[in-house]
């Protein structure tokens, strides 16, 4: 399997003016009909004229109606032709229904349904499946299906067919085609220059009392960027399809959105608060696609961040405007530290732009997007908010209708600001987190900050260079006041040394001269791990008096983070800062239950093992979750009053309503219902499970009740309630497999396996029991036995040749395998081999094994 290298690119040597395709639509045997303009680009360099196309069966090929014999390999053809501009003509024949992979035109559930990006246009037909060749396309559907989308506008109709035509050109990868019997779910938007949108969710029969809150997304989206970043929508017609069969969550094809419908349909009966939000921000983030990767997309995939960071950044701004900016600044941080750092620290360490790549679905990863989006954000911070704002629409002017680079996206920053930002790009280019390393000075007048950074070597980077890292700071005076506000530095020496006059401030603020308390990267100002021992006492300090809501909670986190460290490595730890803390935190009525909830929130036990590594220890899963349960019990023991006060008086009457002052209500409560369940037996869970009248309160009271090694009559209740919803059921198994005790975990995935309703090949399905095991019960997944590896590699062995996507992502599990103690380290190092020794393993897991075994 060949690698490409960024360092390879070469422009496409022709332009294409318009595409024609005619799909003849039949599960087995479609046949796509496809005339393509092409016109030779005097500016690219000369090469072969070469096609993309894979398991494409080719019937028939022209060049000006003249028939030709192109050179077929399985990874395209290549054919003579002349040097003018010329009209390629080819028919060829795919099987939908055979196509398990879902790349190209699948069938899910009786409906035809595309996914292009990256590569799978050319699963569809020949074509240069490059994000670099835009063009105009046009569509006709031919099937007795009611229902036959494309992307733009329809142009005709009539029985058995229809015909889309998208005005804008744009690369393969955002084409899309749906046929099949879908029912509508209409509104309306109007922008701001007065055009009238129709907006439509296409759905199965049944669903459609699932759309109005994605409608209500997208209309919240459209308008959130025509006010904060200026920018309209261009078509007249905006679809979104819900599937049922899809790789990942959503796909952003001009005019024609294609979602997996577990992130598209939302009742309160059937989904949760968090469900609720994400549906929202995945539908901005989609939406916000058609500028940030449609109108101005990627020049070539090692760009994906373009896309992809940018338009995550915007979709966390949406959501901080929609709800909490504080806690939604803690929630992404809370992701970005245990699955990018994650990722960051291991075998599969690479750049936000990597370098090179086997299997481009191998890189749409957390790097890309997540420390993508931390990237733009810290631009934002470092050009200030006009620049920022200026800096974007000169890109969308210069840029729009354009394939462009990493390169061109900073200059358009530099230009608006005249300043050089080529240390800055380094973030792009460089693999790893950075640490910053602080150290005080206090001579009773003077106080110092020396700042270092470094970033530990990576797989192929061995040696890092300064970074620009802003690094927000603020200082506390002892007695709880602020004596210096927010500062943004701009730290991009590898040390810089900060001094303030600490005497001079206290005297002119009227306060005693004392050593103050320092609140670092505050906001989370940059993807870096700060290391800076302090006092626990500090910690409770800040947790009690810092004005910076992010640091507050971090400083809690702290507080919870030591006292396991240290358990989970055998050592004693004193709780009582932690137990104090977290009961003045639920006492102060200023304070949002949702940033509450968060505080009352422990640390993943992954978060532990990292840390423990990171300090070069090696992490025991079993000690950690026992660490972590006997603290759960021990603050659920201290504070049971305060806990039963804070669940009752948080209770939310009424009917259900997804906003975020009710949700964070009630993710204040299930927290304490949680902990209250080790108290009284599940008691509280139970009538909670029984009176709940949303998926909010049932599933929590559920989960609380298996947590305690309950819950099975409200299991089986549960099945009986939903067997027929299967995106409900997801949350069955998912929640079984979370909850188990560690040496269950294997036990009960494999089980579930067996159930009449484990249908593998739904990747929904399929990771509902999967990525439990690999994520949420690190002590199950890691039990000593082996058992989880062993069942984690058979089901990854026997989904590979039908959809080695999901398989190969389904091998990260085994990326920490270099933490562990040598048992567990051969035991999974032997499930990778022997996933490696699978004959005919796809290029996806080949690629992804071979890098996580080093
Ligand atoms: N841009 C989309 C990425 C995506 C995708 C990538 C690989 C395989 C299947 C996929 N489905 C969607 C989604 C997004 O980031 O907006
Ligand atoms: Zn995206």
């Amino acid at each position: 399997h060949e690698k490409i290298f960024l360092s390879d690119y070469k422009a496409f040597p022709w332009k294409v003016d318009r595409v024609d395709l005619t799909f003849k639509l039949s599960p087995k045997a479609t046949r796509v009909l496809s005339r393509i303009a092409f016109r030779p680009d005097p500016a690219a360099p000369a090469a072969p004229f070469f096609l993309h196309g894979e398991s494409v069966r080719l019937i028939s090929a022209a060049i000006d109606g003249e028939p030709v014999s192109p050179d077929v390999t399985d990874r395209g053809l290549t054919c003579d032709v002349p040097d003018r501009p010329f009209l390629w003509e080819a028919e060829v024949e795919i099987s939908p229904e055979e196509n398990t992979a879902l790349e190209g035109l699948y069938m899910s559930n009786g409906i035809f349904s595309t996914q292009c990006e990256a590569e799978g246009f050319r699963r569809i037909t020949f074509y240069p499946d490059r994000p670099d060749v835009l063009a105009r396309f046009r569509v006709r559907i031919e099937s007795d299906l009611p229902v036959l989308l494309s992307n733009g506008n329809p142009v005709a109709s009539g029985k058995g067919f229809a015909e889309w035509d998208d005005p804008w050109p744009k690369p393969a990868y955002l084409f899309a085609l749906v046929a099949g019997d879908l029912q509508p779910v209409r509104d309306t938007f109007t922008t701001r220059s007065g055009r009238e949108v129709d907006l439509a969710i296409w759905v199965r029969k049944g669903d459609e009392h699932k759309c109005a809150w994605g409608l209500e997304s997208l209309k919240a989206s459209m308008k959130w960027d025509e006010e904060t970043y200026g920018r309209e929508y261009q078509l007249d017609i905006f679809n979104i399809v819900a599937v049922s069969d899809f790789n990942a969550g959503a796909m952003e094809n001009t005019g024609l959105n294609i979602f997996n419908s577990a992130l598209v349909l939302a009742s309160p009966e059937t989904a949760t608060d968090a469900e609720f939000e994400r549906i929202e921000g995945v539908i901005a983030h989609e939406y916000f696609h058609n500028w940030t990767g449609n109108r101005v997309t990627c020049r070539d995939w090692f760009q994906l961040s373009l896309k992809e960071g940018l338009t995550v950044y915007r979709d966390q701004q949406f959501t901080s405007d929609m709800r909490s900016a504080p806690v939604k600044r803690i929630e992404d941080a809370l992701l970005l530290r245990a699955r990018q750092f994650r990722e960051d620290g291991g075998p599969l360490a690479h750049p936000v732009r990597p370098e090179s790549f086997v299997e481009i679905n191998n890189f749409y990863t957390l790097t890309v997007y997540e420390k993508g989006a931390e990237v733009v954000g810290m631009l934002k911070r470092l050009v200030g908010d006009n620049a920022w704002r200026a800096g974007c629409d000169l890109y969308f002017e210069r840029h729009d209708g354009e394939a462009v680079t990493i390169e061109d996206w900073l200059a358009a920053f530099a230009d608006t600001m005249g300043r050089d930002l080529e240390q800055f790009k380094r973030w792009y280019s460089q693999a790893g987190t950075p640490r910053l390393s602080v150290k005080e000075d206090w001579d009773g007048q003077t106080y110092k900050l020396t700042l270092t950074q470094s970033t530990p070597p990576t797989p192929g980077q061995s040696d890092k260079l300064p970074l620009v890292i802003p690094v927000a700071i603020g200082l506390l005076h002892p007695d709880g006041a602020e004596i210096v506000g927010t500062t943004m530095v701009e730290m991009s020496q590898e040390t810089e040394v900060l001094t303030y006059d600490i005497a001079d401030l206290c005297k002119r603020q009227g306060k005693d001269v004392a050593r103050p308390v320092p609140s670092l990267l505050r906001g989370f100002s940059a993807p870096v791990i700060v290391e800076f021992e302090r006092p626990t006492e500090e910690n409770a300090f800040l947790l009690a008096h810092d004005t910076d809501p992010f640091n507050r909670w971090e400083a809690g986190r702290n507080l919870s983070r030591e006292v396991l460290l240290k358990r989970a490595a055998g050592e004693e730890a004193d709780d009582a800062h932690l137990v104090k803390g977290i009961s003045s935190v639920l006492r102060d009525t200023h304070l949002d239950p949702a940033f509450k909830a968060l505080v009352l929130g422990l640390p993943s036990e992954d978060d532990i093992a990292q840390g423990l590594h990171a300090a070069g220890k090696t992490p025991d899963p079993t000690a950690i979750h026992a660490a972590g349960e006997a603290l759960r019990d021990r603050i659920a023991e201290e504070l049971e009053p305060l806990l039963a006060k804070t669940f009752d008086e948080n209770q939310v009457p009424g009917p259900y309503s997804p906003d975020a002052a009710a949700a964070g209500k009630r993710s204040l409560a299930n927290r304490c219902l949680g902990l209250l369940s080790r108290r009284d037996d599940g008691a509280r869970a139970a009538a909670q499970y029984d009176s709940a009248d949303n998926m909010t309160l049932s599933l929590a009271a559920l989960s609380a009740l298996l947590n305690i090694g309950k819950g099975d009559a409200q299991l089986a209740d549960f099945e009986t309630k939903w067997r027929d919803d299967p995106l409900v059921m997801d949350k069955w198994f998912s929640l079984q497999v979370a909850s188990a005790a560690p040496e269950d975990a294997a036990t009960t995935a494999d089980r579930l396996t067996g159930h009449p309703a484990f249908n593998w090949k739904n990747p929904n399905r399929f990771r509902s029991v999967f990525s439990p095991l690999a994520n949420a019960n690190p002590a199950g997944f890691h039990d000593p036995s082996g058992k989880a590896y062993e069942l984690m590699a058979d089901w990854l062995i026997r989904l590979d040749p039908v959809n080695p996507s999901i398989a190969a992502r389904g091998s990260t599990a085994f990326d920490t395998w270099e933490r562990y103690d040598t048992g567990r380290q051969e035991k999974m190092r032997a499930a990778l081999q022997r996933i490696l020794d699978t004959p005919n393993l796809s290029r996806d897991t080949r690629e992804m094994v071979s890098r996580i075994l080093g």
